[in-house]
């Protein structure tokens, strides 16, 4: 995540660190032990997850840099002394599944957009501590934005500073979000830079995403639900790559830039479950055509440009990153077993009831 042994912030507060990409960034960076110190602090709701950060509790040299809080990004209380005692700030924490923003949006306004409201007047009074001759430099913030800011795109691919159009209550709330750190930077000289991923897949992903969704069903011989034709497409990026991009950004970004992580490799929705139906040795008779995602984005893709100027290179092909998570999720049953189960029932009822009743075999 750096290039040099002396990282550029020792003491980082990883927020949404138990979730699915933060969890791959921390156990990254802790794994290259250069002395660098990470506290998550995770407010654990259904999606976040201890056992995501196991690796690095099980192991006595990276826990010994390691703290974990359990808290919310909103709660200024919680928020404020550990931002205090950060060099930088790395926000993950977001509620991420499109599907729950359109059945439920409020909870995404709260954590999207208030709660990086409060994570950035942490850092503003932490610059009023600096002026103040409290402390030498004020901690760096980095927003882990979405390419669905930009709206769904027909042709092309969008570049950082097209317009952004997010039609989904989830992509709005990210919208805000990323509004309000740039506003910070122009208004109170923030040290403040942001990401915007594509669409990310790999170990831990949870499965209410479209890949491990299938991956886990399919295991099962259960149904795997294909909104509407299937035609929709997506721009995949291996989580590790999408954690090792926003350490190089963190590392290198240039304050109050916003940077494109794009994936380069464009895949229909069908394609994808293609791909990891061969790999599983699974039939095409498990996809069912059911209802569509109302507002559905039919395409994303985005210029990833920018980031390689700033020498940032992906590693993983799809059809590397793709087998390996496919194996992943057939070696780590208990993991998402365990998910699978309590208030994912209610959420799979909500979600799939009436949409499954209604399906028809998928051509
Ligand atoms: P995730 O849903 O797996 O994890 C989110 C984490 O945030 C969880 O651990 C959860 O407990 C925590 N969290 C939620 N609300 C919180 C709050 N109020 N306070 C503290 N913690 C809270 O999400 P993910 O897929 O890992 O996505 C991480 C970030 O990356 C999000 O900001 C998301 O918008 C962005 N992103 C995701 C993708 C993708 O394809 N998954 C692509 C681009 C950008
Ligand atoms: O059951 C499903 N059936 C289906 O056809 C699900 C869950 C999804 N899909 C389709 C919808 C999308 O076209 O698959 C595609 C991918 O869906 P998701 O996995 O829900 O991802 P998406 O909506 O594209 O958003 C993801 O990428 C951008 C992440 O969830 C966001 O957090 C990220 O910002």
């Amino acid at each position: 995540m750096t290039d040099a042994l002396q990282p550029r912030f020792r003491r980082l507060l990883v927020t949404g660190g138990a979730g699915f990409i933060g969890s791959c960034f921390v156990r990254d960076l802790l794994a290259r032990r250069d002395g660098s110190r990470v506290s998550v602090l995770d407010k654990l709701t259904y999606a976040g997850n201890r056992a995501n950060l196991a690796p690095v509790e099980a192991d006595p040299e990276q826990a010994s840099r390691f703290r974990f809080v359990v808290g919310d990004i909103a709660d200024p209380a919680v928020v404020a002394p550990l931002v205090a005692e950060s060099d930088a700030v790395v926000n993950f924490a977001a509620e991420s599944h499109v599907d729950r923003s359109i059945l439920d949006p409020e909870a995404f306004l709260r954590t999207d957009v208030l709660g990086v409201h409060v994570l950035l007047e942490a850092c503003r009074a932490e610059r009023e501590r600096v002026r103040a001759g409290d402390r030498a430099a004020a901690p760096r913030f980095l927003q882990v934005s979405t390419d669905e800011v930009y709206g769904s795109v027909a042709t092309g691919a969008s570049r950082e500073d097209d317009r952004l159009e997010p039609r989904s209550p989830y992509s709005s709330a990210k919208a805000a979000g990323e509004l309000l750190v740039h506003s910070y930077f122009v208004t109170y000289g923030l040290d403040a830079v942001v990401t915007r991923g594509s669409n990310t897949y790999g170990p831990y992903h949870h499965p209410e995403k479209l890949i491990p969704l299938f991956i886990t069903n399919a295991m099962d011989d259960q149904p795997l639900p294909l909104y509407g034709d299937g035609l929709q497409r997506r721009d995949w990026l291996y989580v590790a790559d999408h954690a090792g991009a926003i350490g190089h950004v963190l590392e290198h970004g240039v304050a109050g830039e916003t940077y494109n992580v794009s994936g380069g490799n464009e895949r229909t929705n069908r394609e994808v479950v293609t791909a990891l139906l061969a790999r599983l040795g699974k039939p095409w008779s498990l996809v069912r055509t059911v209802e569509d995602r109302p507002g559905h984005d039919r395409r994303y893709a985005m210029d990833g440009s920018k980031l390689s100027a700033l020498g940032w290179t992906n590693t993983m092909t799809f059809e590397e990153g793709l087998a390996a998570t496919v194996d992943w999720f057939r070696d780590n049953q208990n993991w998402w077993r365990a998910i699978k189960s309590g208030e994912w029932d209610d959420y799979y009822r909500r979600q799939y009831g009436a949409r499954l009743a209604g399906s028809r075999e998928a051509t």
